[in-house]
């Protein structure tokens, strides 16, 4: 296995939660690209569990989804010798880092999140919302600021809904740069992903496809069957107009062609002449089986891992990222005066 360094050019951090299915919406906004920017950049990937505890999860459930988003990463193309896999809770570093910014940032900045204020409006239908939301709710960006600076990240490609909380991470480094009058923090650089990786769902194409989607046929799965995609999509929202063109306006059949378009990296334009006269009907047909045609050789290589040499990669990703994590707690501790 390479050892950890900074060969293949800048450093990015990804994370992604194992929270739920790993929906189409997750393959084509990051998944997908991940695999395919391997050889430009030194990746972290990390299956942030720690981060998925701050909603509540069934253990039995979480530990499941654990290994087998993992397994998806790698039947998507993820592949261990050139980047770096594992999961944030085998690494004690992110939470000692995340505690020592927590001390260190003040609490308006955490106030002014918006991610926060919708995930604890969401659980309002619980009890009282935002009260019985837990402080780990509050305190997600905090993690996710120590996850990034822990490994000198250069660029953290996130969507827009996360772009508030890779700005933070920011300041944090450059406050905390500038408390200590070191430079021991790298200030990360964000990313912001195009608006076609933006996948909606297809029962409410206003929201984003989402693993926690309560709305049935809402998402696509990647370990859906066929026949589960097919009344997925023959079912998924769009309206009377029945034109399959680009027209942000009509919600749903807009965000059935950006699905179209990713899976088959046509142009625009091309798809719109397809179709042209052409009903929605036939338009969902193909686009079901464009799908179930680009997840079965994922679904063929996730179905012949076996659990434990999933477990094996993510251990070792663990003891290879290790060192780099140690060292950074270790100088920050050094910084602060502790130990
Ligand atoms: N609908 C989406 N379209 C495009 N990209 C998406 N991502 C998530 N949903 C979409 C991207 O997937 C990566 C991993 O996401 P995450 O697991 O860290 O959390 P999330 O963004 O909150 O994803 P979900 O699926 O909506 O999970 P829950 O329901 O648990 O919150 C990220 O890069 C994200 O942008």
């Amino acid at each position: 296995m390479k050892p950890f360094d900074r060969t293949q050019g800048k450093r990015v951090f990804s994370g992604i939660q194992p929270s739920g299915d790993v929906h189409i919406g997750n393959y084509l906004g990051a998944i997908k690209n991940w695999a395919e920017s391997q050889d430009e950049y030194d990746n972290i990937f990390c299956i942030v569990d720690l981060h998925a505890i701050t909603v509540k999860q069934d253990p039995k459930i979480l530990k499941k989804k654990i290994r087998e988003i993992a397994g998806l990463l790698l039947a998507c193309g993820i592949d261990p010798k050139k980047s770096s896999l594992f999961v944030q809770s085998h690494l004690a570093a992110h939470t000692e880092l995340s505690w020592i910014l927590n001390c260190f940032t003040p609490m308006g900045w955490l106030e002014k999140m918006t991610q926060f204020k919708e995930k604890s409006e969401g659980q309002a239908c619980l009890s009282t919302g935002r009260e019985r939301a837990s402080v780990g709710l509050f305190d997600y960006p905090i993690l996710m600021a120590a996850d990034i600076l822990l490994y000198e990240t250069d660029i953290v490609p996130v969507g827009e809904d996360q772009s508030q909380h890779v700005e933070l991470a920011r300041d944090i480094a450059k406050r905390f740069n500038v408390i200590f009058d070191s430079n021991i923090f790298k200030i990360p650089e964000v990313k912001i992903k195009k608006e076609t990786a933006r996948i909606m769902g297809l029962q409410n194409p206003e929201k984003k496809m989402s693993k926690s989607s309560e709305l049935a046929g809402d998402s696509i799965l990647l370990l859906d069957s066929p026949d589960a995609i097919r009344e997925k999509i023959m079912k998924a929202k769009t309206d009377s107009f029945n034109e399959v063109n680009f027209d942000k306006e009509r919600a749903g059949i807009y965000n059935l062609l950006v699905i179209y378009e990713s899976f088959s990296e046509m142009g625009r334009g091309d798809i719109e002449t397809k179709y042209e006269g052409k009903g929605y009907a036939e338009f969902k047909k193909d686009l079901a089986e464009l799908v179930i045609e680009k997840l079965e050789p994922i679904q063929e290589k996730y179905n012949k891992l076996p659990e434990s040499e999933i477990d094996k990669i993510l251990q070792d990703g663990a003891e290879k990222i290790r060192p780099m994590a140690e060292k950074k707690i270790k100088e920050v501790k050094e910084v602060i005066g502790l130990g």
